[in-house]
């Protein structure tokens, strides 16, 4: 049914979407606002740290089935990945998306298929129909015509973990929100091409809300453990051993506290529902503020275990003590320091006036806020030989490994239960 496909936006979605289109033979245009991300991905390289994307791109281009360019061509569907972030005041920027819509109408032709895949709130396809229709007025749109529109309109978000993108592109099950049955039909025969999990369908909006309340689910099971840390520490109670104790029960499942939630999917969808029903949206808020207050708190321990020194150490200074901070990554074994908590808990840290030791074994080098005088670099053994104080703010795989030598250290603040004394919680992440 596609031999044409246009992939708009070529980021951590977009472009491993784009390569799984061209390896299953399909003519895949990617286009780019970015000529750097163009132009690097046309020499069949990547601009995005993930796991076999780089070997399926230099493929995808080498065949000739992957292009990437900045100007919209004609293709038979188009997708839509492109960031939706939002502003200060947690309103919903849905900018790029218009912009995106904006940028392939003039190539629209009947029969065409457009798909939404950034999360956004509900009704934004609609709202994406109705642009198109704007710029496009001798064309019909499923919002006026339904199942005899010239163009099918419909949302299918993405629900692929960082890290496992390029296999939970094919295997999860996909829920596919046409504006009319006919939309939802053709989106299913697009997916078919490379998903082996099943497509399901809905209508726009549901599919729309239920890729929001995945990811505040999560959100909200993150602050009941997170609560239950902060708890847990009034009642001189261990944490951990409590949660992997609860999850004993069979219908309980308590996931991991931690410095925070980062990232740019977990602390920013729960807000979508918010921004659009205040009121009711109670539980998903409270999460929210839960979720962010555990950072502070988390830096309030460390600020205690930092006068513990100068109190036992009356002879140093703030800029003699050395604080050790473990990870940087929003969460384990990633790259990614983008809306981490580590960073934000450790940067406050270091306005303290301390010496701090970062350790990131992930990461070569330290950049933008985090290069300060008093910010450094270090090796995990170098940074505990001489630290005061240790705070593991991520459960990195290479820190578990050395879980003996951090837990030796006198003044640990560990908010991720690596050094916990019932270390035996079920990795359910
Ligand atoms: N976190 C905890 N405790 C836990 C699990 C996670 O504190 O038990 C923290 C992590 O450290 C991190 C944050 O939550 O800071 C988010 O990490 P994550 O692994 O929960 O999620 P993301 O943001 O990497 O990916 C999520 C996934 N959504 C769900 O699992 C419902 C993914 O499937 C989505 O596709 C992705 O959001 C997205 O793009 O929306």
């Amino acid at each position: 049914m596609f031999n044409t496909i246009s992939m708009i936006g070529l980021g951590y979605i977009g472009l491993p979407t784009a390569t799984l289109l061209a390896a299953r033979g399909k003519k895949v245009i990617g286009v780019d606002i970015s000529q750097l991300v163009v132009d690097t991905i046309n020499k069949g390289e990547i601009h995005i740290v993930e796991p076999e994307l780089d070997m399926l791109v230099k493929a995808a281009v080498a065949s000739g089935y992957l292009r990437a360019t900045t100007k919209p061509e004609p293709a038979e569907a188009f997708l839509i990945a492109v960031p939706t972030p939002f502003s200060d005041d947690h309103k919903p920027d849905l900018s790029y998306i218009k912009a995106a819509a904006i940028s392939i109408a003039p190539v629209l032709k009947k029969g065409d298929l457009v798909i939404l895949e950034s999360t956004a709130p509900v009704g934004t396809t609609e709202k994406l129909a109705e642009w198109l229709a704007q710029e496009r007025p001798m064309l019909s749109f499923p919002q006026h015509d339904a199942e005899t529109a010239d163009i099918q309109v419909a949302y299918c978000p993405e629900r692929v973990l960082p890290g496992r993108v390029v296999h939970e592109l094919v295997e999860n099950d996909r829920v596919i929100g046409g504006m009319s049955r006919a939309a939802t039909f053709m989106a299913a025969s697009l997916y078919k091409i490379f998903v082996q999990g099943d497509l399901i369908a809905a209508n726009a909006r549901t599919a729309e809300m239920c890729k929001l309340t995945e990811n505040s689910y999560r959100d909200v099971n993150i602050a009941f453990a997170n609560e239950l840390s902060i708890i847990c520490e009034k009642l001189d109670i261990d944490v951990w051993e409590l949660i992997s104790l609860a999850n004993r029960h069979p219908r309980v499942n308590i996931l991991h506290p931690g410095a925070g939630v980062g990232g740019h999917c977990i602390a920013v969808d729960p807000w979508f529902i918010i921004d659009a029903v205040p009121d009711e949206a109670r539980i998903t808020r409270t999460a929210r503020e839960v979720n962010d207050y555990k950072s502070d708190w988390v830096f309030d321990k460390i600020k205690t275990k930092i006068t513990d020194v100068l109190d036992a150490q009356p002879f140093k200074s703030m800029a003699d003590v050395k604080v050790a901070c473990l990870g940087l990554a929003f969460k384990p074994d990633i790259d990614d320091l983008r809306e981490s908590p580590a960073v934000e808990i450790t940067e406050k840290v270091a306005h303290l006036g301390c010496q701090v030791q970062a350790v990131e074994p992930n990461i070569e080098v330290l950049t933008g806020k985090l290069v300060k005088p008093n910010l450094k670099l270090m090796p995990l053994e170098a940074a505990l030989n001489c630290a005061d104080v240790v705070c593991v703010l991520v459960k990195h795989r290479s820190f578990v490994e050395m879980v003996s030598e951090i837990s030796k250290h006198l003044r640990v603040v560990d908010c991720v239960g690596l050094i916990a004394k019932s270390n035996m919680i079920e990795e359910r992440s």
